[in-house]
């Protein structure tokens, strides 16, 4: 018995010893927040309450997050509501195990349930979260998040800032399978009727963060009487363009800055992408000196209905991420398809998810992904932990413009529409690629970007089929500051996984053919310790006590605890597992 594990456990050092540290970080602001999903009362105009919204702490948007480059993250939401969710942090890239796909990158959260997400906001910008479950960003789950930057001079200078969150809404419950019919469409929660004015100033610089948090809806957006310039597109800055409308899809975002030089009361305006004669819903900027009427919400600014719309031909990346390469190692070509007619079915190369293949990729590559819509509408396609590169735009080859969502124009006639994109697949994992209009993407227009070929957390699972491959899952650890353990101790092991889940425990290495579990799937059972299962609480957290044998042939190893099931929440072919190490001394 000895010698085997002294075997396979000086196998599991050799390859599995990086990627298990904890995040270092010194000298970091932490922001603890809690929020609560559940559902509640909100007024979205005056005398119109809606009842049974769902709402991120008791707000219409949802707490907006704010905080600096370089800070630290540390969200628990606690989901008081009648079903499962999970957060998505729209834009910012994070580590896939705080990426909240579930399925893909975690398990659900149950209902009662806590779960708290980590990370690292290292990207300024202008973002958003949102449930990444069913259709439940339709009830109200949406919420800004802003990373401002660490040096206060690397954005242009304004004097004041406002959000302008962008959103659809439902007279009752979203119902799939089919496009909705919203009957308001609001801005910052409220319709036209509900806008308290954005105060300003004559002379003062106004920076604007237009985001469209919407289910199913690309707009136009107008500033009337005010030239914008646009200087971020989701979230990153570009060389300032000055427009007079933006078409804005559904999980995109602008940054604009205006120059408050025309006193009054002016409209900012929204219009349906598909239909510019009508303004849906408007906000108010209002000069501080200004008297006389708020603008109609009925009216229609000329920009608003007729100006040149920005083309991402006109933007380019003042901050490049590389240039657009001129041979990618990897070429999808992706055809947006609408398989309708007698079913409400959109489709990816006629691939309906979850029922369709990964987009394979290897580590370090430069991959195209070549979208040709072959529908009559636009489709905002969004690539999760990853930048694309937009080609043909302002910044040709070399600064090209850097965007997580782009605007797929629809075809015209027998030709469709067409644009393409590029990334470096640095991020291994599994990561979601969709279209952010929530019905179509939960009628098949997703596909999971899989890397093959690595294994990223060392567990010794390929990337490809790992449900964490950044981080081992359930995430474990122990103390890192013991220094080692003897041989009789006691080692506490804690843990993170979904809420409600059982899981099992083993030291030492996978078995060549996995043992069944029943209804938790399958384990690869490690023949030296069972260490035991627990089911995680409300917490879904748990602390697990090791007894390491009390053998002093085991001193100056490393133990590999590792964990490897499969479960029926996972893609299919996905499974478990996670990988802790300690010294034994
Ligand atoms: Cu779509």
């Amino acid at each position: 018995m000895n010698v085997y594990c002294r075997t396979v456990l000086r196998v599991l050092l050799a390859s599995t010893l990086t990627g298990l540290l904890p995040d270092t970080a010194a000298a970091q602001t932490t922001h603890r927040i809690q929020l609560v999903a559940k559902p509640g009362t909100v007024q979205i105009a005056p005398g119109r309450t809606v009842q049974n919204a769902w709402l991120y702490s008791g707000q219409l948007p949802g707490p907006a997050i704010r905080v600096t480059e370089g800070d630290r993250v540390r969200i628990t939401l606690t989901n008081q509501l009648p079903e499962a969710t999970t957060i998505h942090w729209h834009g910012l890239p994070v580590p896939l195990h705080v990426d909240g796909v579930p399925g893909v990158s975690q398990g659900p959260i149950g209902i009662g349930q806590d779960y708290t997400y980590e990370f690292t906001a290292d990207r300024p910008g202008t973002y958003w979260y949102h449930p990444h479950y069913d259709l439940q960003i339709d009830r109200g789950l949406v919420a800004p998040l802003i990373v401002y930057p660490k040096d206060k001079t690397a954005d242009p200078k304004y004097d004041r800032e406002f959000l302008v969150v962008l959103d659809d809404w439902l007279p009752g419950a979203p119902v799939a399978g089919r496009d909705p019919v919203y009957s308001d469409y609001l801005i910052n929660g409220k319709t036209s009727l509900g806008q308290a004015p954005m105060v300003v100033r004559k002379g003062e610089v106004v920076r604007l963060r237009f985001l469209n948090m919407s289910g199913a809806t690309n707009y136009v957006v107008t500033v009337d009487g005010h030239p914008m310039r646009v200087t971020h597109a989701d979230g990153q800055p570009v060389v300032p363009v000055t427009t007079r409308a933006i078409p804005i899809g559904a999980g995109e975002r602008y940054d604009v800055y205006v120059t408050a030089n025309n006193p009054g009361k002016w409209s900012i305006a929204a219009a349906a992408l598909r239909n510019r004669t009508r303004t849906l819903v408007r906000a108010i900027l209002a000069y501080a000196s200004a008297t006389g009427p708020n603008p109609s919400p009925s009216y229609v600014p000329t920009w608003l209905r007729s100006a040149a719309l920005l083309s991402y031909s006109q933007l380019a990346s003042a901050k490049p991420i590389g240039p657009i390469s001129g041979n990618p190692d990897r070429v999808h070509n992706l055809a947006l398809q609408w398989q309708g007619m007698m079913r409400y079915v959109w489709t990816i190369n006629g691939q309906v998810f979850p029922n369709a293949a990964p987009l394979d990729v290897r580590k370090g590559e430069s991959v195209r992904f070549n979208a040709s819509n072959f529908t009559m509408v636009h489709h905002p396609m969004h690539l999760h932990g990853h930048f694309f590169k937009v080609l043909g735009s302002g910044g040709g080859t070399t600064a090209p413009l850097v965007k997580d969502t782009v605007l797929v124009p629809p075809g015209r006639m027998m030709t469709p529409g067409r644009l393409d994109t590029e990334f470096v697949a640095d991020n291994p994992g599994n990561w979601a690629y969709h279209c952010h209009m929530i019905y179509h993407m939960g009628a098949g227009m997703m596909r999971l970007v899989r890397y093959v070929g690595t294994d990223a957390d060392r567990d010794l699972l390929e990337d490809g089929v790992d449900f964490a491959p950044s981080r081992g899952y359930p995430v474990g650890w122990t103390d890192p500051g013991a220094g080692g353990y003897r041989p009789g101790s006691t080692v506490r092991i804690e843990l993170q996984w979904p809420a409600g889940e059982t899981a099992a425990w083993y030291v030492g290495p996978p078995l060549p053919a996995p043992a069944s579990l029943g209804a938790l799937g399958e384990v690869w059972i490690n023949p030296w310790a069972f260490l035991g299962s627990t089911r995680a609480g409300r917490n879904s957290r748990a602390s697990l006590a090791l007894g390491l044998p009390n053998d002093s042939s085991l001193s100056g190893l490393k133990v590999g605890l590792q964990a490897v099931g499969s479960h029926r929440s996972l893609a299919p072919g996905h499974r478990l597992s996670t990988l802790v190490m300690l010294t034994v001394r």
